[in-house]
């Protein structure tokens, strides 16, 4: 008998379906222009496939939808969040635990707490909202990732290793007491959502201790991070998630978390912590900036379908197939020659506009253009992941990434096979008729985060 393989399929089904609305090309070519060319600005009406982001736009399970009509909405107190704690400690092993409305809420707290004017945040990695609060709290982010994963075509397993090297001279050249954390990432974002191996992660646990250095953690992604290990890192192969995502956390000392990824949520997010002091100062800050610390800004009900979302986040057969639809679109995309980051990340597949469309530089918007021309083509909206995204160093210059990339991003649970060729084939259309697209320019620039609301206009 043949060996014959064993496909990963969803292990859920249908109960409800949300239509959606088709576009003729004259509709998409005028919403675009309207949106300013900006993917962001675009009304979720006129999109056909939604590949923005895969950040609070997840179907919730019937469990969470019961759990949310089980919200206890009392002003402190509520069960809620104190069914949320238990599941913190429990699946995480994080001691402490104080909910906010989103991820950059306890990014805002954590910054304030733990950051002074001066300091250094080594990082595998800068995410956009991370680096502004470290640097709105007066710390400067230095990228500490291997080279490699600056590198779309690098196939190395692990792209979001951080390179010990690097840190040790940080630490050499300013000292342990101006470095207050380093801020490590799982499945890194701005990477391709590439993941970091537990071997790296425990050695830097090894040479934060000898200096008495905290890891913080951006666990936003952290069961798609563990389900790489798991596939990929010797010694791993026959552990099941949920452990291996313990194992990470207790590498570290705390964590942010933006639970509309992992954790299946439309709205929440937390900051963990293990280190009683900074716990307390946390919970007197969130009542300045979110509200009490038994709530965070999120009603009885959101806690409660996070609770419950993220006990379904590192069960092994969904991650098995959220990372398996990903990797389907990526193949897709192979398939058509497109150039994409390799290894496939987790959360989704994202474009090497460099190779895509060599002929604009990166002043004149790559990842931007190519995002705008994928929407015109089909209603696909994905999200530029380059200069506009990487915004200005604090002398005003623009940063320039070596990464110039489009992120088409899979919500969870949400999309069929079916959608992915869809979103293939649109891609490869956009691909064969690369040489007469043009760049743009922007004619509009918000002062923070400006990727979330800049207008161009086409060249
Ligand atoms: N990530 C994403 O689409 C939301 C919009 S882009 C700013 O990828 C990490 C790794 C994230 C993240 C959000 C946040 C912030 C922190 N870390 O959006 O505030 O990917 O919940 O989380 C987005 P919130």
């Amino acid at each position: 008998m043949k060996n014959i393989k064993r496909s990963w399929a969803e292990p859920y089904k249908m109960k409800m379906v949300e239509l959606m609305k088709m576009t003729t090309p004259a509709q998409r070519k005028k919403a675009m222009k309207n949106a300013g060319y900006n993917t962001f600005l675009l009304k979720s009406a006129d999109v056909y496939i939604d590949l923005l982001t895969d950040s609070g736009t997840s179907a919730m399970s019937d469990h969470q939808w019961s759990g949310m009509m089980m919200g206890d909405e009392a002003y402190a107190g509520s069960r809620n969040f104190y069914h949320l704690e238990e599941v913190v400690k429990n699946v995480y092993g994080y001691k402490y635990m104080i909910p906010t409305h989103q991820g950059r809420g306890a990014e805002n707290i954590l910054s304030k707490i733990l950051i002074k004017a001066g300091d250094i945040i080594p990082g595998n990695m800068y995410f956009t909202t991370t680096r502004l609060h470290q640097e709105l709290a007066g710390g400067k982010f230095e990228d500490i990732i291997i080279d490699e994963a600056h590198d779309p075509e690098n196939e190395f397993p692990f792209k979001g290793n951080v390179d010990l090297n690097k840190l040790e001279k940080l630490i050499k050249k300013y000292g342990a007491k101006k470095i207050p954390y380093v801020s490590i990432a799982t499945s890194v974002n701005m990477a391709g959502g590439q993941p970091i191996s537990m071997k790296n992660l425990r050695e830097l646990r090894t040479l934060t201790k000898k200096h008495r250095i905290r890891i913080i953690h951006d666990m936003t992604r952290v069961a798609e991070n563990a389900y790489f290990i798991q596939q990929k890192e010797k010694g791993y192969e026959h552990k099941p998630v949920k452990e291996i995502v313990k194992e990470i956390c207790s590498y570290t000392d705390g964590a942010t978390m933006s639970a509309k990824k992992d954790a299946l949520v439309n709205i929440g997010g937390f900051l963990a912590i293990n280190d009683w002091d900074v716990y307390e100062e946390a919970r007197n800050l969130v009542v300045v900036y979110e509200g009490l610390h038994t709530y965070g800004g999120l009603a009885g009900r959101d806690m409660e379908a996070m609770a419950i979302g993220i006990g379904e986040s590192v069960s092994d057969d969904h991650i098995r197939a959220r990372v398996g639809q990903v990797i389907y679109l990526g193949e897709k995309m192979m398939e058509y020659d497109i150039p994409i980051v390799k290894p496939i990340g987790g959360h989704g597949v994202f474009v090497d506009a460099k190779k895509f469309l060599p002929h604009i530089p990166q002043d004149n918007f790559p990842a931007q253009t190519l995002a705008s021309e994928v929407y015109l083509d089909s209603g696909v909206r994905t999200m530029e992941r380059g200069v506009v995204s990487a915004g200005r160093k604090a002398n005003g210059e623009n940063y320039y990434p070596k990464l110039e990339l489009v992120r088409f991003t899979i919500p969870r649970r949400v999309y069929t096979q079916a959608h992915m060729d869809v979103i293939a084939e649109s891609a490869a259309r956009v691909y064969e008729r690369r040489d007469k697209i043009k760049g743009m320019k922007m004619v509009y620039e918000p002062k923070y985060l400006r990727f979330f609301q800049a207008r161009f206009e086409k060249l």
